[in-house]
């Protein structure tokens, strides 16, 4: 079967073979981005026998064409036109128009801004009942298992509605998702193992009579009511809260803390301006890239740059190379709240870009100022340890000592 997967030329692009998959590359990916950067606007990579985008602009474009570069043959290494895929695609992110717009349509209703509005108070309150109860146990902690891990986990699945029992298998089916975009490499493996038992528990999350009266999941509902999605389509779209909504804000929270323990300069400037919490958390998702690629299909032979890459091959967008591409970003590297990070990759662009991004900024406002209000300096007390996953840039840990007024 897979033989008829589209294979062969590298279209005249030149060629790479390293591999972005790869535990070395995974673990520090810069200089890999910035070599594909300088290669061209696309690079062939021979070990996948697939291209890649790494500037700015070409990434930007390519996002921004879903006409040319589709979404529903997999947005992860395997074409579901050959290969069979790990769970039913997702209705919005595996989809391309007509059939992605109206799920897109709910989705951004039910987590839109007005919708979020009432949540604002609580969250505020439960970031600072987090930051009170972490600080009561000391000054030394974990960002990410004591803070970034946890925040999110205590007000997400609520305002989705979903029950209680099993909230520990969120992470991992998420993990597993953002891995299984990639090949089937070792990672994918840890995390095969599971796939039946932590499909079993989201996909019986997502039913209507699982689900509490409100929230998230209740409103997803409500709208197959109106008739603006099937019956059919309402489960798919709670599962896709479930599983782009919480690993995502987990490893941008820790990014965020990492970058303000790394740049004491910038958590002063946080504390003496908290308003620029949510400027910060984008130049964190800019500067980190917590979902660091995409895969699409070419739909026809489609040009980038000098090289015209022949229909039906996949393309891997990197988000996190053009977040620090110089041909677009002043002094890329720093992490500065100074600039202006709007225009960044990092929740994608276009018809698929994040549709959840309100609530991860909420989120990440609400744990940030609460912090800020307590903690005067925030630094590494320790070694840190990187996560490896084939599609997301994330922390393990991230030991930190503060300081407080
Ligand atoms: C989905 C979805 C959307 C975005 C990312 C993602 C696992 C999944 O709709 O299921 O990653």
């Amino acid at each position: 079967m897979t033989a008829t997967v589209p294979t062969g030329t590298s279209a005249g692009a030149p060629t790479s073979d390293v591999d972005p998959f790869s535990h070395e590359v995974l673990e520090d990916p810069l200089p890999m981005h910035e070599a594909l950067r300088e290669a061209g606007s696309v690079v062939h990579l021979s070990r996948y026998d697939t291209f890649a985008l790494a500037r700015y602009d070409d990434v930007h474009e390519a996002l921004l064409n879903w006409q040319d570069f589709q979404s529903s043959a997999g947005v992860g290494l395997s074409n579901f036109r050959y290969e069979e895929p790990w769970r039913p695609p997702s209705i919005v992110l595996e989809a391309d128009p007509p059939r992605h717009d109206a799920p897109r349509r709910v989705l951004q209703k039910v987590l839109g801004p007005r919708a979020l509005r009432r949540l604002r108070e609580g969250w505020a309150a439960d970031a600072d009942a987090l930051v009170d109860e972490v600080l009561a146990r000391g000054t030394s902690f974990d960002a990410v298992r004591d803070v970034a891990a946890t925040f999110p986990l205590r007000v997400f699945p609520d305002a989705v509605g979903i029950q209680e029992e099993g909230r520990e298998h969120l992470l991992p089916y998420g993990d597993h998702a953002f891995n299984a975009f990639g090949p089937a490499n070792d990672l994918v493996a840890k995390g095969t193992p599971r796939v039946a038992e932590l499909s079993a528990w989201v996909n019986t999350q997502c039913r209507r009579e699982v689900l509490a009266p409100t929230g998230f999941g209740a409103d997803i509902w409500a709208a197959s009511d109106r008739g603006d999605i099937t019956p059919e389509q309402a489960p798919l779209a709670v599962r896709s809260l479930l599983t782009a909504g919480v690993d995502t804000t987990v490893h941008g929270i820790s990014a965020l803390l990492y970058a303000f323990a790394t740049h004491p300069d910038q958590w002063q400037r946080l504390r003496a301006e908290p308003s620029l919490a949510r400027t910060a958390f984008d130049e964190a998702v800019r500067w980190e890239s917590p979902v660091q690629t995409f895969f699409r299909t070419a739909t026809t032979d489609v040009r980038v740059g000098d090289v015209v890459i022949p229909e039906g091959r996949k393309i891997l967008m990197f988000l996190a190379a053009a977040n620090r591409d110089p041909r677009r970003w002043a002094d890329p590297d720093r992490f500065d709240l100074s600039r202006d990070p709007s225009g960044h990759v990092g929740f994608g662009m276009g018809i698929h870009q994040c549709v959840g991004q309100h609530v991860a900024r909420l989120e990440a406002e609400s744990i940030v100022t609460a912090l800020a209000r307590r903690v005067a300096t925030i630094e590494i007390a320790g070694p840190t340890v990187r996560h490896h996953n084939n599609t997301l840039r994330a922390w393990e840990s991230i030991p930190v000592r503060v300081a407080l007024d």
